[in-house]
């Protein structure tokens, strides 16, 4: 309920501002917001507080256009069908927009593809962007987000303005970030992440919406302002693409932000491990999308005595203290996982943290007002009916997928049972190791630890992985993401390497780097390694190796593998250890040529001749293993 006057009396240029207040907003948010104004043209201007009623009022109009629909097993939890052409990060149509092309991207061989990262012009962007904007929210409302990446007010913290044309990205927003009034007043005169998006659908509408999801995929364009700290996104409404405060911002944005403030935004998990003597570690992990960093950072361990809290699943904000220790904060304010895969035996910190106040998108529903996806057949009533997530009745055993496998649940993470007690410190927690991984299901043994950091940068240069269905890339494929980070790199990767580099100084404590795979398969294609609750044995070591524990490990070309015995396997059957470890000669041989030979072609002169010089000691070593 709003004040009637406000309706009549407020207008930006002739646009009535139908919720709050606009001129309580910051002088520099109202300029923003009148430009958008200006070039969008929307029917309103709807300023958001956060509230719970505003939540309410929100997804009742989602509820009644049939975006949402409840699903009417659980307290508060929603189902959202997207446009079937709108189901994924775009890569392709992602863009770093900077004066110069050699700040946002290497060097690249001629002839080569890019793929660290997409450059355009500022004056090319712009002929596009006028090719989208102007009059692109004509008949929708344009609600004005205040939004906090980590706690509000912390000094780790960055502060972010999202208009959309899209109630369920604020919906998702509010879940995903910490949005309120109070972000107004901690921002003061300050300056902030602009982030526009748009779902490039005007009234009336030029193209069909499908399943009361507008979007406009033959012109998505998600295009970033490192120099201005600005977003620009158009077209579509799915994750990535569209709650700005992910990847576009606290990765893309903030980690140029971080290369000039001297600190680290990566694409990371932060968790703690307790173990049975009662010692805390924090760990930061790096894995490409839908490799199981959600997984991981709530893991259930299988072996007694240990204890795992969960800081974040998917970003981490790392800065260096005066006492040099690295402190992380998790940035987000949610969960956007991956559905498919999750269960009460997989994942059951997940399953419990969204019981309730969740949406799920693109995944299917049981008759009984429940949702369903890969993974759940044996948690739900047998024999019950189940539509897909393209609305089609489904049964077990239909050769269709039921859920899409990019599909997600937004949850908040306050809600996770194993949320750590000091996820919204503002401090940060005490970061004492950073693991590197990806799905590589031959060669690469189920650890490693690095030599140095920067050799553990080197290792996370040559991080490798099957392609996944977080992005639009079809087949499993082999692809490079080094540091987890190919997708959201929001500067020349060299550079970023060199940066990660210059972060070691005799005066800072370096957390130790490693590197899993828990994918490893043998030669019928058998994953070797059970993965899940019992990956605690991994981390064990690696906790160990943390302490100082010199008599478990032995040194490798690699780096340092675990001393045959040393991985605790007691109550597991059947692991072939052997192969689990195994580093054949030719692989490694292969591998390591192979990933200098990208760096060459994707790098070029920006990699750091201390990249090289490791890859080639490893060639070396190699050749005399
Ligand atoms: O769509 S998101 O980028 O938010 C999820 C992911 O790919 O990790
Ligand atoms: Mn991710």
């Amino acid at each position: 309920v709003y004040e009637v006057h406000e309706i009549v009396v407020q207008k930006v240029g002739h646009v009535p501002v139908a919720k709050g207040d606009f001129n309580h907003l910051p002088k520099k948010v109202k300029t923003f917001v009148a430009h958008c104004v200006q070039l969008c043209q929307p029917r309103g201007i709807f300023i958001c507080d956060g509230s719970q009623e505003e939540a309410e009022e929100i997804i009742h109009k989602l509820l009644e256009r049939g975006t949402l629909t409840r699903l009417t097993k659980y307290k508060n939890n929603y189902l959202c069908r997207t446009d079937p052409a709108d189901v994924a990060r775009v890569e392709s149509k992602t863009f770093i927009v900077t004066k110069n092309k050699y700040d946002s991207v290497p060097h690249v061989r001629e002839g080569v593809t890019g793929i660290l990262g997409a450059w355009m012009s500022p004056e090319d962007t712009k002929v596009e962007l006028d090719h989208r904007f102007p009059g692109c929210m004509a008949g929708r409302m344009m609600y004005i987000i205040p939004f906090s990446m980590g706690p509000v007010g912390s000094p780790l913290s960055k502060i972010g303005v999202q208009v959309t044309d899209s109630n369920y990205v604020l919906l998702c927003m509010r879940t995903m970030t910490r949005v309120g009034p109070k972000v107004w007043e901690v921002l003061g005169d300050g300056s902030f992440v602009k982030c526009v998006h748009s779902l490039g659908c005007p009234r009336p509408v030029q193209r069909r919406v499908i399943n009361h999801w507008p979007c406009n995929p033959e012109k998505v364009m998600i295009t970033h302002f490192p120099e201005e700290r600005k977003i620009k996104s158009f077209g579509s409404g799915y994750g990535g693409n569209s709650l700005l405060g992910k990847k576009c911002f606290a990765l893309r944005i903030a980690s140029v932000i971080a290369r000039d403030e001297g600190w680290m935004a990566e694409h990371m998990l932060i968790m703690s491990v307790t173990t049975p003597e009662g010692k805390e570690h924090f760990l930061a992990a790096a894995f490409p999308s839908a490799c199981g960093k959600t997984n991981l950072a709530m893991l259930n361990p299988s072996l007694p005595g240990f204890k795992i809290q969960c800081v974040g699943d998917d970003i981490a904000w790392m800065r260096f203290d005066d006492k040099g220790v690295l402190r992380g904060i998790n940035p987000e304010a949610g969960f956007f996982g991956v559905a498919p895969g999750t269960n009460m035996k997989t994942n059951p910190n997940a399953m419990l943290s969204f019981q309730c106040n969740s949406i799920f998108t693109n995944v299917a529903e049981t008759a009984d007002g429940g949702y369903f996806w890969e993974g759940l057949e044996d948690e739900i009533p047998k024999g019950i009916g189940i539509i897909d997530w393209l609305g089609n009745p489904w049964h077990p055993g239909c050769p269709r997928k039921a859920a899409h496998p990019n599909s997600r649940f937004t949850a908040p993470a306050s809600q996770c049972p194993i949320i750590h007690p000091k996820w919204e410190d503002p401090e940060g927690v005490p970061i004492s190791a950073i693991i590197f991984g990806g799905r590589r299901p031959v060669g690469v043994p189920l650890v490693f630890e690095a030599k140095s950091w920067a050799h553990g940068v080197m290792t996370g240069a040559c991080v490798k992985s099957e392609a996944t269905a977080a992005a639009e890339h079809q087949g499993k494929n082999i692809m490079h993401d080094p540091m987890a980070m190919r997708p959201f790199m929001g500067y020349n990767f060299g550079h970023y390497l060199q940066h990660w580099l210059d972060l070691e100084k005799p005066t800072r404590k370096m957390p130790k780097i490693f590197h899993v795979n828990w994918f490893r398969v043998d030669q019928k294609g058998k994953f070797l390694w059970p993965g899940y609750g019992e990956n605690i044995r991994v981390l064990d070591w690696i906790i160990r190796r943390c302490e100082g524990d010199s008599s478990i490990a032995e040194e490798t070309p690699i780096g340092y593998l675990p001393k045959k015995g040393t991985i605790d396997l007691s109550g597991l059957d059947s692991i072939n250890e052997e192969e689990l470890f195994s580093l054949p000669k030719h692989y490694w041989l292969d591998d390591t040529r192979e990933s200098k030979r990208f760096l060459e072609d994707q790098v070029g002169i920006d990699t750091p001749p201390q990249i090289i010089k490791l890859l080639n000691e490893q060639e070396e070593a190699f050749s005399k293993y």
